[in-house]
């Protein structure tokens, strides 16, 4: 008995001596909520409301109820269409600047118990959740802090009145993935008659804590857009261009919703004390509502994928646009470009040449931690250094010569975003050429290159903050330049 228990301390001693223990996490790190946020990837907007049938982009806020009358509305449809184009999830507008509200809210007459849409018992949130759930998608809602339509905005009442909306879309729609708070504030509306113009200050207006509160307590698992997060930010502009430096950290207290922060927003701070990752939201017509004079105007296949390499390929999630027309389904162009720019994307990526090839680094932690690490297909294991390194390569062995035009990486962001720089090398004739510089990685980027004919490729990461942590690396040959 002595010397089993000597002989199990023993083994117990080499083994730990064998693996090193994992690296402390460097820097503000993702909150569960936002880890499951950066797994979505790609998900869609959805613009709807009177704007629809007036066509208009904002509405005034003095639209009668009566306009919003769609032939055939059935979200089904758009998470069909969702789904098949392979995006994770639904966010609608559940009002927009104009005041409508898509669902009967108990707060105001402005809805659409108010409109002959299935004789005033409509509501669009009720029938989005069964589909998203249909569909296995997830539902976010989209509650715009400007009201062009109601009486009291700008007074302290109104918050009153937005929260209580808010409440209501966070308790009886089943789970809420996102809330997006919108920047744009103030100005000309309807205002209950008034019609005047109102500016209110968006630094405190708002009161925005005690309203993220309400989205804590109610919905724990949401994260919150907005122009300065708290939990994801705003990219900076709404042309589909993430950065091509992103650090998912912000001094957010520096900023707030509504200020002049977009360049700022695209690359983030370096020594931001907080992780908000960006999101690039974007339109697949040149507005964000329908128009029928823009039914020509659908970003085709070619351009929705340039829009994912610039979003997602950028260490940040995309939120394509698409607005259902006056009927209320999404139009027939939008659905062909989206599940044609879907069949683009599997092309790309169909056959990941590095997946459990032969890797080797220059240096690597010990057991546990070796290059194989990065393309065993599980994002849970990672490639690292001891902590003193901040710098090493990675060199995958392609068995055999392969073309290769394209690379994905990921870091292991669990414990922090911490590479600044790094660049990949080709093996050519027996010579490293370097096919790429880049800067950071984060959660994901996807590179694409001229095609190289090599039997070898090499990570090279130059810098970084602290011990560098790849999770993932995968190659392909894709069909596209
Ligand atoms: C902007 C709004 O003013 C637009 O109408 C749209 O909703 C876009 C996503 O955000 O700030």
């Amino acid at each position: 008995m002595k010397r089993f228990i000597v002989y199990s301390i023993l083994i117990f001693v080499l083994s730990s001596c064998l693996r090193p223990d994992p690296p402390k996490p460097y820097g503000p790190l993702p909150s569960g909520r936002q880890l499951a946020w950066h797994e979505m990837e790609y998900y869609m907007f959805v613009h709807f409301t009177v704007n629809t049938f007036t066509d208009k982009e904002w509405g005034y806020g003095d639209e009668k109820e009566q306009v919003f009358n769609p032939t055939a509305l059935d979200c089904g449809q758009w998470a069909k269409v969702a789904h098949d184009a392979g995006m994770k999830g639904i966010i609608i507008t559940a009002k927009h600047h104009d005041g409508f509200c898509l669902w009967p809210s108990e707060y105001t007459s402005h809805s659409v118990k108010n409109s002959p849409w299935k004789d005033h018992n409509g509501d669009v949130l009720k029938d989005l959740r069964a589909a998203c759930d249909k569909y296995g998608l997830k539902m976010g809602v989209y509650l715009s802090p400007w009201d062009r339509n109601s009486k009291i905005y700008g007074t302290p009442e109104y918050l009153t009145y937005y929260r209580n909306q808010l409440r209501e879309l966070l308790t009886k729609y089943g789970d809420i993935f996102e809330v997006w708070f919108d920047g744009a504030n103030g100005g000309d509306g309807y205002y209950g008659g008034a019609r005047e113009t109102r500016k209110i200050d968006n630094k405190t207006y708002y009161d925005w804590p005690n309203t993220h509160e309400i989205v804590r307590k109610l919905q724990p698992a949401a994260v919150m857009f907005s122009d300065a997060g708290p939990d994801v930010r705003w990219v900076g502009n709404e042309s589909g261009m993430g950065s091509a430096t992103n650090w998912c950290l912000l001094k957010k207290d520096e900023l707030y919703p509504g200020g002049d922060f977009a360049s700022i927003l695209g690359e983030g701070h370096e020594d931001g004390n907080y992780w908000v990752p960006a999101e690039v939201d974007v339109s697949i017509r040149p507005g964000w509502f329908y128009h029928q004079s823009q039914d020509s105007l659908v970003r085709t296949p070619e351009n929705l994928l340039e829009l994912y390499y610039s979003s997602v390929g950028r260490n940040s999630n995309l939120l394509l646009n698409v607005p259902p027309d006056r009927r209320g389904l999404l139009h027939e162009n939008d659905v062909i470009s989206l599940l044609a720019f879907r069949e683009l994307l599997k092309k790309e990526f169909s056959d990941d040449l590095a997946r459990g090839k032969k890797a080797t680094a220059d240096f690597y932690r010990g057991r546990g931690f070796e290059a194989s690490m990065v393309n065993d297909g599980n994002p849970e294991t990672y490639w690292t250094t001891k902590d003193s390194r901040l710098s090493g390569s990675i060199d995958i062995d392609l068995d055999g010569e392969k073309e290769v035009n394209r690379i994905v990486l990921q870091e292991y962001i669990k414990l922090g975003q911490r590479v600044q720089s790094f660049h990949v090398s080709a093996l050519l004739n027996g010579e490293w050429n370097k096919i790429l510089d880049g800067t950071t990685i984060g959660h994901k980027i996807i590179r694409k290159f001229p095609v190289v004919r090599t039997g070898r490729i090499r990570v090279s990461i130059d810098k970084s903050k602290a011990c560098p942590l790849i999770s993932n690396l995968e190659l392909y040959k894709s069909p596209g330049n």
